[in-house]
């Protein structure tokens, strides 16, 4: 079998879907540091600054007119519950930058995503522009619920019967985000310092540095 040299299965039955260590479950589990915010759309904003032409800031009105992605991806917690076929819609960042609302400067490597209470999250710009990560407003149709991050938060995730895209486990998507940094050289966010890998790979089960 090839699929092992790959670090992926090749087909997606549901098992094959399943990375080492994981297990699943129907349920959606809470998982954060900290307490949950309160949202105020008169005063939230999103902002992108860092390695990129001109620094962005949009009001919820604004970020609510920007175009719209859906994606449906399996995801995967490093406490070990995995999730299928979980259904989300909001802004996709490879969009913004073909529409020319943001313009990395070529020494744009990685992007911090920065979330309330200063929460952090790092990951390389190719996978952030990758086909797996968006900027979510929407679970199951329906917006997300203040505890999964309302009103905006990022999300990663596996896409069955896509090869090539790099998967990490699902803490690399900020809840309750407000904007994303875009790094020259990488730093490492909140969980990565604590202890935890910062590629995160799930086919690699790169759990722990
Ligand atoms: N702002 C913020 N986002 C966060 C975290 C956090 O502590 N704060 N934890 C991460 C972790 S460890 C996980 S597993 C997922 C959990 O998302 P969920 O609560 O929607 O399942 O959120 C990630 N995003
Ligand atoms: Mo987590």
């Amino acid at each position: 079998m090839f699929d092992r040299f790959f670090g992926r299965p090749e087909s997606s039955g549901p098992e094959d879907r399943v990375p080492p260590g994981q297990a699943l479950t129907s349920k959606f589990p809470v998982l954060h540091y900290g307490p949950i915010p309160r949202f105020d759309p008169e005063t939230w904003d999103f902002r992108v600054w860092g390695e990129v032409e001109s620094p962005l800031r949009l009001s919820w009105e604004e970020f609510n007119q920007l175009p719209r992605t859906t994606l449906k991806i399996d995801i995967h917690c490093v406490t070990r519950w995995s999730k299928l076929d979980t259904r989300w819609e909001g802004v996709s960042v490879r969009t913004l930058i073909e529409q020319g609302l943001i313009k990395p400067l070529p020494t744009a490597r990685y992007v911090m995503q920065h979330a309330e209470y200063g929460f952090t999250v790092n990951l390389p710009l190719e996978v952030v522009l990758q086909d797996n990560f968006l900027l979510a407003t929407h679970y199951e149709g329906e917006p997300l619920t203040p505890d999964h991050g309302f009103p905006l938060r990022g999300i990663i995730g596996h896409i069955p019967d896509k090869d090539g895209l790099v998967t990490p486990y699902f803490w690399k998507g900020a809840k309750w985000l407000r904007g994303l940094e875009f790094m020259a050289q990488d730093r490492l966010g909140f969980w990565e310092q604590a202890g935890y890998h910062n590629e995160a790979d799930v086919w690699k089960e790169q759990r722990y540095a």
